[in-house]
């Protein structure tokens, strides 16, 4: 395992003061900006209907959380509610997109939203409608002219083109689950792909015929990341802590944030659908471990 807990114990719980968030608190979105880390997760009370809170934080760890959440189910996509953020900064257009799960009595939707200040969101479009399909994350530069987001058509990660974040368009399979190994079953892409000199570092869960969800890592060519340069045989991080192993959803550790800072990498991570834990490892060590195994 390349990744280390920060600590034995989530960095971020429940809290049963607030009702939005009193049960669960899990996936979550992590963007560093001007010496501060901004997280958008997702948190459950006892209706177990998603909506999104957000907690600021200086050192990645002790995070300061609002007492309203920042996104709430609106319309009929979200009347059982608003799932698992991703957040991408444009940095060429100054706004923040977040991708999230849209879910109502109709199924699941890949939904996209935009915010300069990370805190007001105003919905963009669907990525597509009436697949199951979701896990979407947008990268942070465009190729050509168009926007990138990598997605899971059922039970791949798939990517994806746009010219303006509502058509989706040269839809293409990327990477499949692996028969007898960890992630046999189904996988999904983590956090924003983060750009290195070896290529697009690419985070991503997938789960085996027991369930447990572990987290693993690919890279993409830079210049064309439709070519998988290389996939991890071994996983992350998996389930240990009791945390992990036993909560809403046992035996899952689910990641939709990273960041790349001073050469560390910050994984942000879901632990059994429950708390929200952070798991470290130096990049050069990753990038060596996808690389060379
Ligand atoms: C996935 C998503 C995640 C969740 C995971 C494990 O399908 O719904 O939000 O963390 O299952 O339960």
């Amino acid at each position: 395992m390349i990744l280390t807990r920060y600590s034995e114990t989530p960095i971020l719980e429940p809290n049963p003061a607030n009702a939005w968030e009193a049960l669960n608190v899990f996936n979550c979105a992590v963007v560093h900006t001007d010496g501060l880390f901004h997280m958008a997760y997702r948190a459950q009370g006892a209706n177990r209907v998603s909506s999104i809170g957000y907690a600021v934080s200086s050192d990645g760890v002790r995070f300061n959380r609002l007492q309203q959440p920042i996104l709430v189910p609106q319309d009929e996509w979200e009347t059982c509610g608003v799932e698992d953020p991703r957040i991408t900064y444009l940095a060429e257009e100054q706004r923040y997109i977040m991708a999230y799960t849209a879910y109502s009595t109709r199924g699941i939707t890949p939904f996209f939203a935009e915010s300069q200040n990370l805190i007001t969101w105003k919905r963009i479009s669907p990525m597509v409608v009436g697949e199951d399909d979701k896990d979407h994350v947008l990268f942070p530069r465009k190729k050509q002219g168009r926007y990138l987001a990598l997605h899971r058509p059922a039970p791949n990660i798939g990517l994806a083109f746009s010219p303006d974040l509502k058509e989706w368009q040269d839809f293409q399979i990327l990477i499949a689950p692996r028969p007898g190994c960890w992630d046999c079953k189904r996988v999904g892409a983590g956090g924003p792909p983060l750009e290195t000199e070896q290529g697009w570092l690419c985070i991503y869960h997938g789960y085996d015929e027991k369930n447990v969800y572990r987290l693993g890592s690919f890279l993409l060519d830079l210049e064309d990341p439709t070519k998988v340069i290389a996939r991890a045989n071994g996983f992350l991080i998996e389930p240990q802590e009791p945390w992990e192993v036993s909560g809403e959803v046992p035996n899952v550790i689910f990641s939709t944030g990273n960041v790349v800072l001073n050469g560390k990498v910050y994984v942000y991570y879901g632990g059994a659908d429950r708390a929200i834990g952070l798991a470290t490892c130096s990049l050069d060590e990753l990038l060596d471990f996808i690389l060379h195994g």
